[in-house]
């Protein structure tokens, strides 16, 4: 199979119907964060024991088109030894890899932050194949303040996502382009949008200029909400309209699909700003569809604790939200699904 056909393949198992995309790709420092919440040490057995009590969970393929993995699950087994990667593809979820090595302070931009790892992308592509890869994730984050983002650092991240979209492609990896305007913050939903809007037609113009083929790449947005700090939280209607007005903006017929990511919004807050804009605003050129890694993960987290005991109810956790969110990608979300009603 050449380059095209592999990204023609991949791309049509990830925009599959009432579907979306898992992220399971904290890297070591987050999933420490996020294990310690719980009290569970962040040791190797432990993030392998996790993973694998997800995606050996039953009928996750009803839900879910592709899971984002991080390096080192590719290596790692469920517990009767099958590969993780393995396990997923014979549930027909698709196996994908984060390949950015993580960010730090961009020089000339203060308050700005660029993500490292374009050197041997290729190279660490063909590996990743061989262990089952077919899809990749890179993340720009854009912290939002009066001056931030600034226009070098808003054009320097766009460049980085483009070229690492590039290159997927080149290898026949479809990308997943991840500009992640922060939730920190006191700003307004205005500023937000201002924000997203700015960032999103930096990024597509930069796409354009790398010549990366729109058809084969995911994007995965930030949705528009008011800052963590701001006064007033926004309605799931609010938040689509403006969402929605951005994207349509932003972003060509051409993208198949945009996979937003959960940002620090509570899980069934995600699920309803997901749902309003499916249920509002049918009909756009690109499905609208999720990528959550902790809107999906922390009720699991939380039933799981670590404990084997617990594997069941954790796994009852993660299909529940999975269902949730495979409801809203319909717009057939409302609050009482919650309790099974
Ligand atoms: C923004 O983070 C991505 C989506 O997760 P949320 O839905 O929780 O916002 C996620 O894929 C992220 O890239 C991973 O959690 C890994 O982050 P790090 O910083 O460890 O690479």
């Amino acid at each position: 199979m050449n380059a095209e056909e592999e990204l023609q393949r991949t791309i049509a198992a990830l925009v599959r119907p009432d579907r979306g995309i898992l992220a399971a790709d904290e890297s070591l420092p987050t999933i420490g964060k996020r294990f310690a919440a719980v009290g569970v040490d962040n040791t190797e057995e432990n993030r392998r024991a996790y993973r694998a009590l997800m995606f050996t969970t039953e009928g996750i393929g009803e839900y879910l088109n592709g899971v984002i993995l991080f390096e080192e699950t590719l290596d790692q087994t469920a517990d009767d030894g099958t590969p993780l990667p393995v396990v997923l593809a014979r549930q027909g979820v698709v196996p994908g890899v984060k390949v950015d090595k993580g960010k730090g302070p961009l020089p000339g931009a203060p308050g700005d932050q660029v993500t490292y790892g374009l050197d041997g992308l290729a190279e660490r592509l063909a590996q990743y194949r061989e262990k089952g890869a077919r899809f990749a994730k890179w993340r720009e984050v854009y912290p939002v303040s009066e001056r931030n983002p600034t226009p070098l650092g808003i054009e320097a991240n766009a460049e980085m996502l483009a070229r690492y979209a590039a290159v997927c492609q080149a290898e026949g990896f479809v990308p997943i382009v991840e500009p992640e305007v922060l939730i920190d913050g006191d700003h307004s939903l205005e500023r937000c949008a201002e924000v997203s809007e700015a960032v999103l037609h930096a990024v597509f113009h930069a796409l354009h200029r790398h010549r990366v083929v729109l058809e084969y790449l995911i994007l995965k947005p930030s949705m528009i909400v008011p800052g963590r700090d701001h006064p007033r939280k926004a309605t799931p209607e609010e938040v689509a309209e403006a969402t929605v007005r951005v994207l349509r903006r932003t972003v060509p017929a051409a993208v198949p699909s945009v996979n937003f990511l959960s940002g620090g919004q509570g899980p069934e807050e995600a699920t309803a700003n997901l749902n309003a804009m499916n249920a509002g605003f049918p009909g756009q050129p690109w499905a609208l569809s999720f990528s959550f890694a902790r809107a999906i993960q922390e009720p699991v987290m939380v039933a799981w604790a670590g404990r084997a005991r617990n594997v069941e109810a954790a796994r009852r956790a993660f299909r529940h939200r999975l269902r949730m969110n495979a409801a809203a990608r319909r717009g057939e979300y409302r609050p009482g699904l919650e309790g099974g009603g």
